[in-house]
């Protein structure tokens, strides 16, 4: 888990999952290097189930526990492709009788842009009953700025490679802070990731920015970690 920080409070107000292969032999592996070769064998269905069921499983513990924060999962293009996607989610959510508002889907950017009505229709359903819907990655395809309005959307996370050069180069600024701009002048919320020093993080604020993620601020860490650090009471000590 990783999280996204509300830079005025000090507070995680969501946490990203991340997938991880804890494997036997070597270093903990990256999704890169296995959700490809996942895909391919088919394994990515399986897959993709596990991931749902632990973050809903986690989503709704950590509301028991009185952590208000939400969840975050990415989804991948093979799953929205898969006809019975939502009701598998949903079955999860049953199962683990996740609040819808402890979840957000994570959807990136090229794919958003290619959503058909089906699966429209299914994302604004779970948006009414109150899941969040982010946009993974903005900045790195096609920013069709048009369809991003008509979409059923509560915020966009900027691409790390929109904010990289931000304080080395004037253009990427300009870049940046009118991508900003644009996504707030829509009436949604901006989370910058891959924030990776102060600097950058002062300049993100100037421009109105307020939620970051990045190993500037925490790196994805497991559960037990995240919690000591996130949780319920650590957020109680920092706060009073
Ligand atoms: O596509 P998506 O934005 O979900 O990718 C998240 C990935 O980015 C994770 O694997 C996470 O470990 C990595 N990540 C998170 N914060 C940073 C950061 O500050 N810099 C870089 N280079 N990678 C990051
Ligand atoms: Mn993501």
């Amino acid at each position: 888990f990783q999280p996204q920080m509300e830079v005025a409070t000090g507070r995680a107000v969501t946490a990203e999952a991340l997938v991880r292969w804890a494997h036997p032999e070597r270093d903990l592996v990256m999704p890169g290097f296995f959700v490809p070769v996942a895909e391919e064998s088919g394994v990515i269905v399986a897959l993709g189930d596990w991931i749902m069921g632990r973050v809903c499983e986690t989503a709704a513990r950590w509301h028991r526990l009185g952590l208000h924060q939400r969840v975050a999962i990415n989804i991948s293009t093979r799953e929205l492709g898969q006809g019975d996607f939502f009701l598998r989610l949903r079955h999860a959510m049953a199962t683990h009788a996740t609040p819808p508002a402890t979840l957000e889907l994570e959807i990136s950017e090229s794919l958003a842009m290619e959503m058909d009505e089906r699966v429209l229709s299914q994302l604004r359903a779970l948006r009414a009953d109150g899941v969040s819907i982010a946009i993974d990655d903005f900045g790195t395809g096609y920013s069709n700025l048009s369809r991003l309005k008509d979409l059923p959307v509560d915020r966009v996370k900027i691409d790390r490679s929109l904010v990289r050069d931000i304080t080395i180069s004037a253009e990427a600024r300009t870049i940046c802070s009118a991508v900003v701009g644009l996504i707030q002048g829509l009436g949604l919320e901006v989370v910058v990731e891959g924030v990776e020093s102060q600097e950058q993080m002062d300049m993100l604020r100037i421009v109105g920015c307020t939620l970051f993620q990045g190993y500037h601020l925490a790196r994805p860490a497991p559960e037990e970690a995240y919690l000591r650090a996130y949780g319920a009471s650590a957020q109680t000590r920092r706060h009073g």
